[in-house]
């Protein structure tokens, strides 16, 4: 079976980010053929190292990577053709699909009850169907993305590390944000902690506030800046594994979007998510969602979604850092607890997998 995901990058890392990992499990987990269809090499580098942004097609981790531009020519259509968040696929390559293509787009996560009840509908174009696989929380949605040994690298790092909120080693905390956020309102709570805290915060659009907050706009990459008991790191933009394994190393994590919000529940650490902001304020319904969700059972709950609610809102009052920070032993035992139950889920790319098989035998 070959296998084509089509994903136009809109903005920032998400679009790319969810679909370069969802090529590599395919490909790696289910031994798909895969072509990756981009339209933007040069954002793609930045999660790609290894890509040459001026080739048409080339070959990366087993998986081919094609450029796609207005004038791209098709030749053939895959059995599988994976439309990453609505992007529409090209009329060419349209034209080319068979009544018997696997034809599936795939939307972007949420929590919001609806989700369920969209999963896995269709809708006709001309003598083509095309199918909604939406991503979510339950098992009766499209699940989330989760590699094979994701569960494992969880349970080892949080088996291995210490209690690492005693008072003698730092706090550790990564950082990775919409500039809108409160940054300087969270900086400054932490330069008056009496623990020390240790923030890394790697290559992102929020360097500018970071810089405002120490006054120094000379900042590089591989600095540590220092206030009171804060020491920021300034890190490289890193690569989806190793930006992985820094969210398992840090107490909590700050995360945004779609595919940094999945990662830092696998890492089985506290988290703080901002939603990407979008119209009709969509994205705080999408938060309050998810909050309800997740933390339905927590005794904590409200210290939690005030948190979250003042970040988003641009604004974080001291005493809300202060609350969440004094929890968050409490927050760590039970977020992990919450993404050990999630994990127990079967994964997105499986259920992709067995849904284009139903498709097929005409079982949708
Ligand atoms: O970059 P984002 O803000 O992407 C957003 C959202 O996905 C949003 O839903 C979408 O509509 C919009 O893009 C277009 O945040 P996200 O989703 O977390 O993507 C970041 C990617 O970058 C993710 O794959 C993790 C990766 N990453 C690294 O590989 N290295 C790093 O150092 C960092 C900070 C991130």
């Amino acid at each position: 079976m070959r296998w084509d995901i089509f994903c136009k990058i809109v903005d920032n890392f998400g679009d790319i980010g969810v679909c370069w990992r969802l090529a590599k499990q395919l490909q790696a987990e289910h031994h798909v053929n895969i072509c990756l269809w981009v339209d933007d090499l040069s954002v793609a580098q930045k999660l790609i190292p290894d890509l040459n942004i001026a080739a048409q097609t080339q070959v990366i981790n087993h998986i081919t990577i094609c450029a796609w531009h207005e004038h791209t020519t098709f030749n053939q259509a895959a059995d599988v053709v994976i439309e990453g968040f609505s992007c529409t696929l090209p009329a060419a390559y349209i034209s080319l699909m068979r009544s018997d293509t696997v034809w599936i787009n795939l939307e972007y996560l949420s929590a919001e009850p609806w989700v369920a009840g969209f999963h896995a509908g269709s809708g006709k174009h001309a003598e083509l169907t095309r199918h909604f696989f939406f991503p979510g929380f339950t098992e009766a949605t499209g699940g989330l993305i989760r590699e094979a040994d994701t569960t494992h690298a969880m349970r080892h790092f949080n088996a291995n590390s210490n209690d690492n909120q005693n008072e003698d080693s730092s706090l550790k905390i990564s950082l990775f944000a919409y500039p809108h956020a409160p940054i300087a309102d969270l900086l400054e709570v932490l330069t008056h902690r009496t623990q020390a805290i240790d923030c890394y915060v790697p290559t992102s659009n929020i360097f500018n506030k970071i810089a405002d907050f120490f006054g120094n706009q000379n900042i590089h990459i591989g600095d540590t800046l220092t206030r009171g008991n804060l020491h920021v790191h300034l890190l490289p933009f890193l690569s989806q594994d190793d930006y992985d394994q820094l969210l398992r190393s840090c107490d909590l994590n700050f995360v945004r979007g779609e595919d940094s919000w999945i990662r830092a529940i696998w890492a089985g650490k506290p988290f703080i998510w901002l939603p990407y902001w979008q119209t009709e304020n969509t994205h705080t319904t999408k938060l309050n969602a998810f909050l309800a969700l997740f933390y339905a059972n927590f005794n904590q709950k409200q210290v939690v979604c005030e948190a979250h609610q003042y970040w988003l809102s641009g604004h974080v009052p001291q005493q809300v850092w202060q609350r969440y920070l004094h929890h968050l032993p409490a927050i760590s035992t039970f977020t992990l607890q919450q993404a050990k139950q999630l994990a127990t889920h079967t994964d997105l790319a499986t259920k992709l997998v067995i849904f284009s098989e139903k498709i097929v035998r005409n079982q949708v």
